[in-house]
């Protein structure tokens, strides 16, 4: 059906009351296992794309394969730049196809994240392209040790409002406690529920949560059975991500648990068979794998069968 915008696709979650998974891809068959798994599922679908994602596969080949995955399928589809920090990369990837960038300009002072992303709301709005932005660090809960840091590192809700106000972004990554990779909390596992809400209630637009990946525990088992080394891996239980998406959390983001569910069955491809060297033997059952993954994942972000009701 052709790629639509990351604003079609995420308003639509937002009236719905559902989360739409964010899936990084760099490569053919990561691609395909997410396509395959939101296709079986019925589920409209974001393809997040970083610049380290560019840098190794090339930028044509990118959008060539995700326009190719879109056309040939009858779900929606956007394909979204993942953490823009580049302004080349950004304005290419909003001259040459995608439907949705993210300017990632949360390390700079407040002033200068708002005019970094009032300059690309308006690049990217005048071709018609989304654009996410995120405020605050993000950070494990338990490394904030005091009240003050953790202050200074979480997203403040009145500063929330005011920056949705002036920069005229389509959706907001608010920092509630989760971090990227696989090692994201030491002890309790927790987000700042309280402060989502807070934010929700001053803010309009969908909200985005980063740092999203479960770290299912049959993948982590998978990956320690077959040599990892992951024994303090730990990710977001479903259960706070599911309170999270009823609280107004409309795109959630997930790599860390598409990449482990990769390694984990090459890892068992390479182990069970020590005579294998195709390819198509040792990352084929990756690919599959990636489908059940992203098929659990649509499942919990309730956004399993709501294709059909999106009309574009
Ligand atoms: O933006 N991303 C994807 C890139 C992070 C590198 O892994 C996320 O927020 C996903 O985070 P997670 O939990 O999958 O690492
Ligand atoms: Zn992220």
């Amino acid at each position: 059906m052709g790629l639509v915008t990351g604003k079609e696709i995420l308003e639509a979650a937002r009236r719905g009351g559902y989360a739409i998974g964010a899936f990084n891809i760099n490569n053919l068959e990561i691609l395909q296992g997410v396509v395959s798994g939101c296709v079986e599922s019925r589920s409209p679908v974001i393809i997040a794309v970083s610049e380290g994602a560019i840098q190794y596969a090339g930028f044509d080949y990118i959008v060539a394969m995700v326009r190719t995955a879109a056309a040939l399928i009858p779900i929606p589809m956007a394909l979204h730049l993942d953490h823009g920090r580049d302004q080349e990369i950004i304005s290419r990837c909003i001259q040459g196809g995608f439907t949705s960038v993210m300017i990632d300009a949360s390390h700079l002072p407040l002033e200068e994240n708002i005019k970094e992303t009032t300059r690309v709301v308006e690049m990217a709005h005048a071709e018609g392209v989304s654009v996410e932005a995120e405020l605050g660090r993000l950070r494990g809960v338990e490394d904030l040790i005091s009240v003050q840091e953790r202050e200074a590192t979480f997203t403040d809700p009145e500063e929330a409002e005011r920056f949705v106000e002036e920069t005229g972004v389509d959706s907001l990554a608010p920092a509630i406690g989760t971090s990227h990779g696989a090692f994201k909390f030491k002890g309790e596992a927790r987000l700042d529920l309280e402060r989502l809400k807070t934010i929700k209630e001053r803010v309009d637009v969908p909200l985005v949560l980063h740092g999203a990946s479960t770290v299912p525990q049959h993948i982590l088992e998978l990956m320690i059975q077959y040599g990892g080394e992951l024994q303090e891996a730990k990710g977001v239980p479903p259960e706070q991500l599911t309170k999270a998406i009823a609280l107004g959390i409309n795109k959630i983001n997930t790599d860390t648990d598409l990449r482990l569910a990769l390694t984990g069955a090459v890892r068992k491809v390479l182990a069970e068979d020590r005579r294998i060297f195709d390819p198509r033997k040792i990352l084929g059952p990756a690919r599959d794998m990636i489908t059940e993954v992203v098929k659990d994942k649509v499942k919990l972000f309730g956004s399993k069968g709501k294709a059909q009701e999106m009309k574009v």
